[in-house]
């Protein structure tokens, strides 16, 4: 086996993953939840619901503020990634673990489910990836080095649906898939795959998967994403998890690895809590002892990241009050359709952050007992239980679909009449399902129903698969792995073709959203405009700035006439040589004694403040206060002048006082004033020509220290500014000008 290990501060080397394949062999099966870590304190922080910290990870941008502290909480974090180049869902795939997602979904090419057997190789996907048995083992093989990498397991998830969900599910549990979405009523309802064929493929699935500990996760769901009105089918979402979940009971699951796919029914602005906290109540009221799945709803998000967040938020709020085992994170990606990396990665601090925010809520709140959402929950229970009655009464569940009682949008037991409809006999598969002869024997591991076990001298109970001396499950070398079948369409064709730009070693770089070598950018513009107009515009704008393929992905009315904000996704026309790059200076820093020992040789008075009409003091503090590591610290004498310095009071003060240095701090970027404030001191400076007397540093989260010294400033700074990066400028300066 490979010791190939990821290197934390090299790329991820997909050619590695792709070697010797063959006999790589997944290291573990089954799901892992994750580990409480009551009472974790961090930065000083007393964490209640908090689970273990992971090795290494990417925290979330404000964390610098706290000793950077990546708390993680209790709930699985699911992100679903599944481009349609497995090769570049890897890279995607370790950026997400970094950011706090352990549960990761591949959603399968369109049209799998309809193959009647594996998929082999490496074909390129349409809407998600072919699963076969070289991308499952490649990413399996990728994940276990990750988790070794975060200090984590992270489960592996795709979908054991459609004509060969069997096979498909001996596939995963042969190489170490952790959890699957397996549901009879999806196959039926929305692949209008035949429904007795879908529940006796179920039957042999859900035992496979039990073998494997598979986590299960149903697909009620989709009922509430397919309906016209997504709040009204409630009552029939908890009869179709009710029917999934005893059918997988009976078939062997253990009931904690039964996850129901919540989705909150509703969303703003509908009043969605008020409707949606009652639905989770009742559904974890009905069935204890099941673990929840909670996701977003996707029905109605339009395109804006911003709404799809606050969906995401509302949703994890909702699981913050009524418990969530698994937290889904798939809105701004499935909702809006814009599967890119940086949104899984999004997605995932969103999870993160809020959680984080909500950790210990439930210490100071509580649901009331009594009240609107009792009712309304209890209400929704008898809705689901007579709709279940009704069910039974009429014939059971076939004759159910049959009828049309599913995803009919009525709130039962009010019928609309628009549900889908199945014939019994009908659907692909119809007519394929066969009585077992008398002498039927499988020598398989994991096996449902009936099986003649006893006309070998085997007992019941006893594993088939002895007959054989143990089946691929205990005996992975029989397991046959094909590499690739098609000449054109595998992933070493694909890779070949950037290789220029595969890291590590890579000679060029592009921009990438999706794909290695995609040169994908997304532009966001405003125009002063109606949005049809706005949309021309943005589209003639991306044409003149040469990009290639411009579409717009997302439109946003600011006002009807007045101004649209317009998302535009184009592609770059050229491929940039790393060789011919500047790279931005690492900022200098002197160590602390020797910053100590500059300033105490030669002791520095600098004068400082916020410049123009600017009151943000609060990033200048953290440079000058001792208190914040600031250049106090170094011995430096400062002379705050305050907010809103006029330029001339920052220069008069400076030859007033004998100051070697002003530091002007401006945050304001309207019309560029901070340039403009910057260039007036310099300025200022000159004409009482005490310029090269002084240094003159300017610092503000929008400053770029380039642009600061075009405008006149001898060093600028931004974003993530230290003191000693500020002092060190100011010890080298005075230095070079001999101050
Ligand atoms: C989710 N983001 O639920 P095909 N089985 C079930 C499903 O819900 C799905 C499939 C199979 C969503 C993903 N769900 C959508 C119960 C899909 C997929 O036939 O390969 O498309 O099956 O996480």
């Amino acid at each position: 086996m490979s010791d190939f290990r990821l290197k934390p501060d090299a790329p991820l080397d997909v050619r590695e993953i792709l070697r010797d394949l063959e006999h790589y062999r997944p290291r573990r099966r089954g799901w892992t939840w994750r580990r409480p870590a009551p009472g974790l304190v961090l930065h000083g922080f007393s964490f209640r619901d908090a689970s273990e910290s992971l090795k290494r990870s990417v925290p979330l941008p404000p964390a610098h503020h706290f000793g950077g502290i990546d708390p993680q909480p209790a709930p699985v974090i699911t992100t679903e990634i599944a481009s349609g180049r497995f090769e570049d869902d890897i890279r995607r795939m370790r950026m997400a673990a970094h950011h706090g997602a352990d549960h990761i979904m591949v959603i399968r090419t369109a049209g799998q489910s309809h193959f009647d057997g594996l998929i082999e190789g490496t074909p390129q996907g349409v809407g998600g990836v072919p699963i076969t048995r070289k991308q499952l083992r490649a990413q399996r093989k990728a994940l276990d080095l990750i988790e070794d990498e975060v200090g984590r397991p992270i489960n592996y998830h795709s979908y054991v649906s459609g004509v060969a969900g069997p096979e498909i599910a001996v596939l995963f549990a042969e190489e170490g898939v952790n959890g699957a979405h397996q549901d009879p009523q999806y196959n039926v309802i929305y692949r209008n795959i035949n429904m007795v064929r879908s529940f006796v493929d179920a039957c042999e699935s859900k035992t496979v998967m039990a073998w494997a500990d598979m986590a299960q996760i149903d697909g009620a769901h989709n009922a509430n994403a397919t309906a016209r009105d997504a709040w009204k089918v409630m009552p029939e979402l908890m009869v179709q998890h009710a029917v999934n979940a005893s059918f997988s009971l009976g078939c062997g699951m253990p009931r904690d690895l039964v996850c129901l796919s919540t989705v909150p029914p509703t969303a703003a602005p509908a009043p969605s809590l008020y409707m949606d906290l009652p639905y989770a109540v009742a559904l974890r009221e009905l069935f204890t002892g099941f673990r929840m799945r909670a996701q977003m709803n996707t029905k109605y998000i339009q395109s804006s990241v911003r709404e799809a967040t606050v969906t995401h938020v509302l949703n994890m709020l909702v699981s913050k009050l009524t418990s969530a085992d698994i937290q889904s994170t798939i809105t701004p990606d499935e909702g809006r359709n814009v599967p890119w990396h940086i949104y899984n990665v999004e997605a995932c601090d969103t999870a993160r952050q809020t959680f984080s925010g909500l950790d210990g809520l439930m210490e100071m709140v509580e649901l009331k007992a009594a009240g609107p959402l009792r009712e309304k929950a209890r209400e929704l229970k008898e809705r689901a239980v007579l709709f279940m009655e009704e069910l039974l009464e009429n014939g059971g569940y076939f004759e159910g679909v049959a009828a049309g009682q599913f995803v009919d949008s009525g709130l039962y037991p009010e019928r609309a009449g628009d549900g889908i409809r199945r014939a019994v006999d009908g659907g692909i598969g119809a007519g394929t399902v066969v009585l077992r002869e008398k002498d039927y024997l499988a020598p398989v591991t994991a096996h449902y129903g009936y099986n003649n076990l006893s006309q070998y001298g085997l007992m019941e109970g006893e594993d088939p698969a002895r007959l054989i001396g143990g089946c691929t499950f205990q005996k992975p070398e029989l397991i046959r792995y094909i590499d690739e079948l098609d000449e054109t369409d595998n992933v070493s064709v694909r890779m070949a073709e950037h290789e220029r730009l595969r890291q590590p070693g890579a000679e060029g770089i592009q921009p990438e959203m999706e794909w290695l070598g995609d040169g994908v950018v997304l532009l966001t513009m405003f125009f002063p405009a109606e949005a049809r107009l706005a949309q021309a515009a943005a589209l003639e704008a991306a044409r003149r700035m040469k990009l290639r393929e411009a579409e717009v992905i997302s439109v946003e009315i600011m006002h009807p006439v007045d101004g649209t904000r317009v998302e535009v996704k184009a592609r770059v026309p050229f491929e940039m040589d790393i060789a011919g790059l500047t790279l931005p200076k690492e900022p200098e820093v002197m160590g602390e004694d020797a910053l100590r020992e500059a300033f105490a040789a030669r002791p520095m008075t600098v004068v400082c403040g916020t410049v123009g009409e600017d009151e943000h003091s609060v990033g200048l503090r953290e440079i000058i206060d001792i208190k914040h590591g600031g250049i106090e610290k170094y011995g430096i004498s400062v002379h705050y002048l305050g907010t809103s310095v006029p330029p001339e009071k920052l220069v008069n003060a400076a030859v007033e006082l004998g100051a070697q240095a002003i530091l002007a701090s401006a945050v304001i970027s309207h019309d560029n004033i901070h340039y403009k404030n910057i260039a007036l001191v310099d300025r200022l400076a000159r004409e009482m020509g005490v310029r090269d007397r002084l240094v003159f540093l300017a610092g503000g989260t929008q400053v770029t220290p380039e642009l600061a010294r075009e405008a006149g400033a001898d060093e600028g700074f931004g974003r993530g500014t230290r003191g000693a990066h500020v002092a060190t400028a100011l010890a080298r300066l005075r230095e070079a000008r001999d101050l």
